[in-house]
């Protein structure tokens, strides 16, 4: 019965889920955690907001970088983001932040370089600020928005007004060297220069027929994403704080409609927060999402007692997922890669450390999710030694997927 097999990989087939992931330009106060503008979120399909790169994972992947000995140091903003398709995990995804980040061993992140976390702890530029600033004749710009296209285009977005040299840059820009914000680029395959995809003035129109408005500006595109229904067409958000704008996701096709998940409109409403967000990083993933660790709170002292937490949502109930703590390795960030790890991918427990190897005889890190798919464990600060930090990270049993870390301090 070949037609029936057939009917069944159809059904199975469209279901090809992408998950919107974001940054947010300003902190909002959450349910259970405030978000913060550096961490990635992203939006559940039938609307809310869970976590993605949370600020305790963000403070093990940069390591003490100010060496005071704590890893207290996650950057202040990621201001535009992109995952590969090719899955891979945190080495897969492509950020840019807002400021300068220095690096151990006296090297920086500029706001114009795309990165990516190698894997193993290092940082590689994927694109440099210089590479944009050539490919459209500009100095010390800032990239607020960029995506790798179908087809090997390059997408991207300035955060700020930037001057232009280029002839045929001035001509598209209307005649004036002065480039918008608004304006978004495309650098096709094997050019040596960007074009002008969409000006400040189709962007607006964009927006407008979208939003049902007449709006003389969006102030800035400061997230976009390639619409996966419509190649060679954008997910764009903007900066504006109008009612009409902020929080909404349009895509370019069609000359501007706003872009639905599971149906419903991509606006403030469908990410559940307590203000409207203004969205500045955004990206599909077609990974599945990895299950991330929160702590909470981020550190305790031995002398003040109380209680520290961390969990796994999102679980299925009665499966385990092993929490592996070890010291940090100071000044970091130290990570590194095993084969059939997936999820993160990149694990950091030091295998050096043998607390990394005795978490498996603790018993209360076997966590075994409850009812509601949370594996959780508490711990009393009361006894810990004073300045430890333990750096941990979760293993979800079958599965094999990592979570993203977390780490904790005892204060000295
Ligand atoms: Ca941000
Ligand atoms: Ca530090
Ligand atoms: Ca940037
Ligand atoms: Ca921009």
């Amino acid at each position: 019965m070949p037609h029936i097999l057939t009917c069944f990989v159809l059904f199975l087939a469209p279901v090809t889920a992408q998950d919107l992931i974001y940054s947010l330009a300003h902190d909002i106060p959450g349910l259970a955690h405030d978000l913060k503008k550096h961490e990635l979120h992203r939006l559940r399909p039938g609307g809310g907001t869970a976590p993605f790169v949370p600020l305790e994972a963000w403070r093990v992947l940069l390591g003490d970088r100010n060496g005071n000995g704590i890893y207290d140091d996650e950057p202040s903003d990621i201001n535009a983001l992109h995952i590969r398709s090719t899955g891979g995990g945190l080495a897969s995804w492509l950020m840019s932040t807002s400021v300068t980040i220095p690096l151990a061993g006296g090297t920086c992140l500029k706001d114009g370089d795309v990165f990516a976390f190698d894997g193993h702890g290092g940082v590689d530029v994927v694109y440099s600020e210089s590479f944009f600033e050539v490919a459209t004749q500009t100095t010390a710009i800032d990239i607020d928005a960029f995506a790798e296209g179908p087809g090997g285009a390059l997408w991207f977005s300035f955060a700020d007004d930037e001057f232009t040299a280029s002839p045929a840059l001035t001509a598209q820009n209307g005649g004036a060297p002065s480039i918008d914000e608004q304006t978004v680029f495309r650098l096709d395959p094997a050019a040596t220069e960007a074009v002008i995809a969409f000006t400040k003035t189709q962007v607006v129109q964009i927006f407008n027929q979208a939003a049902g408005t007449g709006a003389a500006s969006v102030v800035d595109v400061c997230g976009l994403a390639s619409d996966p229904a419509n190649p060679g067409h954008l997910l764009l958000s903007s900066r504006s704080v109008s009612s009409s704008f902020q929080g909404r996701v349009v895509t370019t096709a069609g000359g501007g409609s706003t872009w639905l998940v599971g149906g419903q409109p991509v606006g403030p409403a469908l990410f559940g927060l307590s203000a409207a967000p203004t969205l500045d990083a955004l990206s599909l993933s077609v990974e599945s999402p990895h299950p991330v660790l929160r702590v909470d709170p981020a550190g305790g002292s031995s002398a003040a007692g109380g209680l520290g937490h961390c969990e796994v949502r999102d679980l299925v109930p009665g499966e385990v997922v092993q929490l592996v703590v070890s010291n940090p390795r100071l000044p970091g960030p130290f990570a590194w890669q095993t084969p059939n790890v997936l999820g993160f991918v990149t694990v950091f427990p030091d295998p050096m450390d043998p607390s990394t190897w005795a978490s498996f005889n603790v018993p209360q890190w076997h966590m075994v999710a409850n009812a509601n798919g949370v594996a959780d464990y508490t711990w009393n600060w009361n006894g810990l030694a004073p300045g430890m930090a333990f750096l941990g990270q979760g293993f979800r049993i079958s599965t094999g997927e990592a979570t993203s870390p977390g780490i904790v301090t005892v204060a000295p």
